[in-house]
């Protein structure tokens, strides 16, 4: 709104609006899931199956081996034998993209999800170096 307010003000009358699409609304799609649904559903994996409570998903863990070996052949990204929680997170959003591209009318997003588990960078914030 910023935008089009400032150019009404100061640019020639013929000038056109900006419409940009805005990033905070995404057309319904039902069924779709968010990233935070993603999260929750991993998180409910993992304590489902990581029966030894390494936050791996490995042979340890006494899967079904049907179902261990299609997640390592699906998620298992850095090939050691074992899916960790991003590994597993990275799956879990690729399959919603999936299922996405099939249901979801067209001009609906994917969903682009970091992996919850890796603390975000806060710009200003100290590191250990700095506070020991
Ligand atoms: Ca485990
Ligand atoms: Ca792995």
């Amino acid at each position: 709104m910023c935008e089009n307010a400032w150019r009404v003000e100061y640019c020639p009358s013929d000038y056109t609006m900006a419409y940009c699409n805005c990033p905070f609304t995404i057309p319904e799609c039902p069924g779709a899931w968010s990233c935070e649904d993603i999260k929750v559903h991993v998180e409910e994996i993992m304590a489902y199956y990581d029966l030894n409570g390494d936050n791996n998903l490995n042979p340890d863990d006494l899967m079904n081996d049907n179902h261990y070996e299609l997640l390592v052949e699906l998620c298992d990204v850095n090939n050691d034998g074992s899916i960790d929680f991003c590994e597993m997170h990275a799956c879990a959003v690729d399959t919603e993209n999936e299922w996405r591209m099939e249901y979801c009318p067209e001009g609906f997003g994917l969903v682009y999800c970091d992996c919850p588990m890796v603390p975000p960078e806060c710009p200003g914030a100290w590191n250990c170096a700095i506070v020991i």
